[in-house]
């Protein structure tokens, strides 16, 4: 039986996993679930993913959940192209990529979007310009590490490109949304301001499969 992802479309950490099996071309079973209770919080689903989160996997008996340790199961399932390194060289820069993106970029878009989408800007303005500061912050040190290299770790695609990729376009979304002129600054046009990283996610967005795992509800 094919594996069986679970997973929401919007959500940049389930986009993790969809652009996993596409570059790893492996076969699954997909499960777009809402989110609502009813999807997200039923028993059947808090079985396999306890907080009633996407994305999770169900491969047989084995069931998995949060992103980064489903990238990890497919890359033991199926090691090429391997995207967690070759050497302890390489695997300890893509390591490092990772907690980078999960300790200083995530927070702060995490932060930002949340302000944006989901509370009163008005009330909220100063929490959303400090991420937003910050989150440029990272960009620059982003586009100038890929000044000198094709992706985020080395010149080959690895997991950190995965998981850093699905939350640029979820941050272009939240700027772009109307009346936040405000507070999104350069955050409008990521392509145009950050140059390298607008060539970065082109070559994410030219990887087969891709537009398989792009948000339904975006297009
Ligand atoms: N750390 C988790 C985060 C998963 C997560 O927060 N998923 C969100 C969608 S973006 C979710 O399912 N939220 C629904 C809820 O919390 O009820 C991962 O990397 O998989």
């Amino acid at each position: 039986m094919a594996l069986e992802v679970y997973w929401g479309s919007g959500s940049p950490y389930a986009w993790r996993v969809l652009l996993g099996l596409e570059v790893k071309k492996i076969e699954y079973e997909s499960n777009r679930l809402s989110f609502t209770d009813e999807d997200l919080k039923s028993d059947e689903y808090l079985a396999i993913s306890p907080r009633g989160k996407v994305p999770a996997i169900r491969d047989g008996s084995v069931t998995v959940h949060e992103s980064i340790a489903i990238l990890c199961y497919l890359e033991d399932l199926k090691p090429e192209p391997i995207l967690f390194g070759n050497d302890p060289a390489e695997r300890s820069k893509i390591w490092c990529s990772i907690m980078e993106i999960m300790n200083y970029i995530e927070p702060n878009i995490l932060d930002y979007a949340r302000t944006i989408f989901y509370e009163e800007l008005s009330d909220k303005k100063q929490i959303a310009i400090r991420a937003r500061q910050a989150i440029e912050n990272e960009l620059t040190i982003l586009n100038t590490s890929l000044k000198n290299k094709k992706y985020l770790a080395s010149n080959n695609l690895s997991a950190a490109d995965i998981i850093l990729y699905p939350v640029i376009p979820f941050l272009s979304r939240a700027a772009m949304k109307e009346n936040t002129e405000e507070v999104s600054g350069d955050l409008r046009a990521i392509d145009d301001n950050y140059l390298s990283i607008g060539a970065w996610c082109k070559r994410i967005e030219s990887i087969p499969g891709f537009e398989k795992t792009y948000p339904p509800h975006w297009k």
